[in-house]
Formats: structure tokens, sequence, C-alpha cells
């Protein structure tokens, strides 16, 4: 029996309690352990019990790659364990991975506010707590920097990043998505953050992303990517595509009139929501890594350093078929 806090985790994620790529990452490894931690069953069936509960994890939430990357982790180092060490394994390659997460976003940070420069225009798209913490190290450095962000619908994620930043003093403009190519003029680059990065240098990233790019292409202005190694997939490498998640139409029907609502679905009316886009490789400038800021040409780089050439493979076995 899988218990009931490795279940509501997964729920959380679901339905976006738990949201963003590297959230989403920490909560599964955290799920691991707690899973691991209270198994009361025989070694003998330790692992099997654990693929379940990878299972249920996976099927939360399609697109964000650091949700895999994160039970592959664990699951890999479990299944090339004997029965009697597999539990104290799983438990250690959570706590493992989870500080490999945090060290990597601190160097991105690092990295990412170095990039940027006093009296700087941001433009972001959607909450992403690289993009909100590079911009936060960068305004505690002293720069003087001004952040203009979009709304983000359906579920509005733009208004965390609009209290985040507001709540430490830097100064916030507030747009419609709409607006996008009207406001990129005004800024001086733009920064957003990834869920999955293809080994042939795509952004996988919240819906809309690919407009800001292509605003910023237009207008003249850097277009950056802030990602640990967790958001870039070794299972592109193997021709793996990533499936873009498509939301209830119940996001964008929220806010209309419910008798509108009533009255559209009777007639011939389509609603559809995705949550992410596709975003080319030759419309970013950089992402910014862990290991460095590197062209997004180089993105295998990051996977081969990181994960290695072959775990693409070995993500697609293990993820294919229950494990003993
Ligand atoms: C969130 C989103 C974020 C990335 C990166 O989408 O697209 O830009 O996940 O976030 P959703 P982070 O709200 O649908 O999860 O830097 O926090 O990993």
């Amino acid at each position: 029996m899988i218990p009931k806090d490795v279940l509501q985790i997964a729920d959380d994620i679901k339905s976006m309690r738990i949201r963003g790529a590297t959230l989403i990452a920490k909560y599964a490894v955290l799920a691991m352990k707690i899973a691991a931690e209270k198994y009361t069953g025989s070694d003998r069936d330790f692992k099997r019990y654990l693929s379940n509960v990878a299972t249920t994890l996976l099927h939360t939430r399609p697109t964000a790659v650091s949700l895999p990357n994160a039970i592959y982790y664990v699951i890999n180092r479990v299944i090339n364990s004997s029965d009697e060490e597999a539990r104290a394994i799983a438990k250690n390659a959570s706590e493992e991975f989870m500080r490999m997460i945090d060290e990597s976003h601190e160097k991105i940070i690092e990295f990412g506010s170095k990039l940027i420069r006093d009296e700087d225009i941001i433009f972001t798209h959607c909450h992403s707590t690289a993009v909100v913490d590079v911009i936060s190290r960068a305004f505690s450095q002293g720069k003087r920097i001004e952040v203009i962000n979009t709304e983000t619908r359906p579920l509005f994620q733009g208004r965390i990043v609009l209290r985040e930043l507001a709540n430490k003093g830097i100064k916030v403009t507030h747009i419609p998505d709409s607006a996008i190519r009207v406001f990129i003029k005004n800024a001086t680059m733009a920064i957003v953050g990834a869920d999955t990065i293809t080994s042939d240098g795509y952004l996988v990233n919240k819906v809309g992303t690919s407009h800001v790019a292509l605003a910023a292409w237009e207008a003249g202005i850097p277009f950056y990517s802030v990602a640990e190694f967790i958001k870039f997939s070794p299972v592109s490498l193997q021709g793996g595509e990533v499936e873009i998640e498509f939301r209830s139409p119940k996001e964008i029907l929220d806010v209309y009139p419910k008798e509108l609502v009533e009255s559209l679905l009777q007639k011939k009316t389509n609603f559809l929501n995705p949550a992410f886009d596709f975003t080319p490789p030759d419309q970013i400038t950089a992402f910014i890594t862990n290991l460095g800021i590197i062209p997004p040409q180089l993105s295998v780089l990051i996977i081969k350093e990181m994960f290695g050439f072959t775990s693409g493979k070995l993500q697609l076995k293990i993820f294919e078929e229950p494990f003993t």
C-alpha cells in the first residue's frame, strides 16, 4: 500500500498545489524518501512497491522532465542494489538528489544574476522559482532593475511573480498576455524558466513563452532561460518526444459567467487549454545552467555531463515496464 502522504504529494502535483518544474522534482524525490521510510513489507517486495510509487508519481503531470529525471535517479540506484540494501539506498539517493537540486539552483542564481546589469528592465512570463531567485539576487546586489511580467492565463501564475518581487521592493509592471509585443520593446532582456529542454536545444515552458521569445527576437533583446540540469531531457537524445499537457477547459471557463458557459457548451464550441509550448533554439540567446551559460545548440553537453549519454535509453526501459 502506498502511504497516504505519498499519495497526497502526487495529488498536489496533479492539481498544481505543487507546481513549477523544480518543486515538482523536489517533492517527487521527497515522496520516494517517505515511501522508503514508511515501507513495512519484506525486502523481497520493496523494489516492486517502489516501482508502483514511481508510476503513481510519473502519472501526475506529463511535460516537465524534471519529474522523470528525479525519479530515475532514485530508481536507477535501487535497481542496481541488492534486495537487502534497496530501502536504505532509496532513502539516501532521494536525499542526495535533493541536495543536487539545491546546489545547482544556487549556481544558476549566481550565473543568472551576473548577466543582469544595473538599470536592466527584465521581461518574464509565468512563475519560475529560478527566475524569481535570479532577479531577487541581482536586486540584492544593489542593481536598480525593473520587471515587466504577464498575468499568465488561465491560472495567473504571473500574480505569484508580481507578489514575490513587489514584496521585495522591486518595481513590477503587470500586463495581460496579449500585450507581450507591446511592452517587450520597453525591456532590455527577457528571462523565463524551463520545464524541459531537448538535446537539440528546444525549450518547453509555459504556453506563451514562444511568443515572448519571438517578440524579444523581433525587438533585438536577449532571451534567456534559467535551467538547472534537471530540466534537460536524456530521453530526447533517444528520439523521445515531449508530451504537451492539455489541462481541463474549466480553467479557461472559470472566469466566464456561468450562463454564458452553459449556452456555449450547447453550441458548436471547442475549448482547448495547452499548458506549455515549444520555443525553437534559434530564438534563444542562451540557457543559464548550473554548469554555465550555454548556447541552446550545446544542450546535449549538459545531458552527457549530468546524466551520461545512455541514460535516456535506460530511462525509457525502466519506465516502460515495472522492475523487481
Ligand atoms: C511553470 C513553468 C515554469 C517552469 C520553471 O508551469 O512553466 O516556468 O516550471 O519553473 P506550471 P521553476 O505552473 O504549469 O507548473 O524555475 O520553478 O522550476
